[in-house]
């Protein structure tokens, strides 16, 4: 039992092997992010270093994500806290034309930990079903991830559609994602970007203070 061999699992895509050990861990009292960030992330960096040099192909990457997923699955009620007073309402996807959401729903799991109401739209979120869930649900924050550098320019659409639909000055845009940087948000006019899902929550907490 260890966090090496959960790492591992999601590396080999063995759901088997990251359910069996991620279940040990939290019976040991593991804290739930140390699970994440030093085992099922580990793993995860590997697969994207293997995918980048064509030592692993797409059916593996996608078995490792699904690997990855359920390790999350389980740690993630250990994080949230349903009875968490909610300190502002996130709507959070991935834009339009990307499939990409380990990432986006790890960002979801941190803003739900740190007391956030989140509203996960899923993947593939056309500029009108942002704007249509962020009036939905009265949001504070919109949060959008994009990992292609084909579609972090539809980020740039939303937020356009954003300031069409006369809601920019009731929302906070946030942004991430792996080919997104703070220069790039400027040139948005996005509120915040940030690197990863713990400064997501980090930082949307003092976007709502
Ligand atoms: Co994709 N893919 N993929 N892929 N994939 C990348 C992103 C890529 C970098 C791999 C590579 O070439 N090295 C590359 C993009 C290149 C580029 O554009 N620069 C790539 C490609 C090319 C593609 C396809 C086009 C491949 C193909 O079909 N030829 C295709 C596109 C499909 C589509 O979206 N339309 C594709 C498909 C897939 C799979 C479906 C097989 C699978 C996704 C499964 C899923 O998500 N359900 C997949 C995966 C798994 C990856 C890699 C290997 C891992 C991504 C991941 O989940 N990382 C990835 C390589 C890599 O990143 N190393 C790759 C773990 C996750 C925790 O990290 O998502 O970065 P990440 O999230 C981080 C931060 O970015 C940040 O916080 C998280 C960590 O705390 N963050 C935010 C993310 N969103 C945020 C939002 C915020 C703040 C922070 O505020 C709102």
């Amino acid at each position: 039992m260890s966090l090496e061999k959960i790492s591992e699992g999601v590396l080999k895509g063995n759901i088997k092997l990251v359910v069996e050990e991620v279940k040990l861990l939290v019976e040991k009292d593991e804290e739930p992010l140390k699970i994440i960030n030093e085992g099922l992330m580990v793993g995860m960096n590997t697969v994207g270093e293997k995918f980048k040099k064509g030592e692993m192909f797409v059916p593996e990457v996608l078995m490792s994500a699904k690997a990855m997923k359920s390790g999350i699955e389980l740690v993630k009620p250990l994080i949230n806290d349903e009875d968490m007073p909610s300190i502002g309402t996130v709507v959070l996807g991935t834009v339009k034309g990307d499939l990409h959401d380990i990432g986006k729903n790890l960002v979801g799991m941190m803003m739900e930990s740190s007391g956030f109401k989140v509203v996960n739209i899923g993947v593939d979120a056309s500029p009108d079903e942002v704007v249509e869930a962020v009036k939905e649900n009265n949001a504070n924050i919109l949060a959008m991830s994009a990992m292609l550098t084909t579609t972090m320019t539809q980020m740039k659409k939303v937020v356009e559609a954003i300031k069409e639909a006369g809601l920019k000055d009731n929302v906070k845009i946030m942004i991430g994602g792996a080919p997104v940087t703070e220069k790039f948000a400027e040139e948005i006019e996005a509120d915040l970007y940030t690197v990863d899902a713990s400064s997501a929550a980090e930082e949307g907490k003092r976007l709502v203070s």
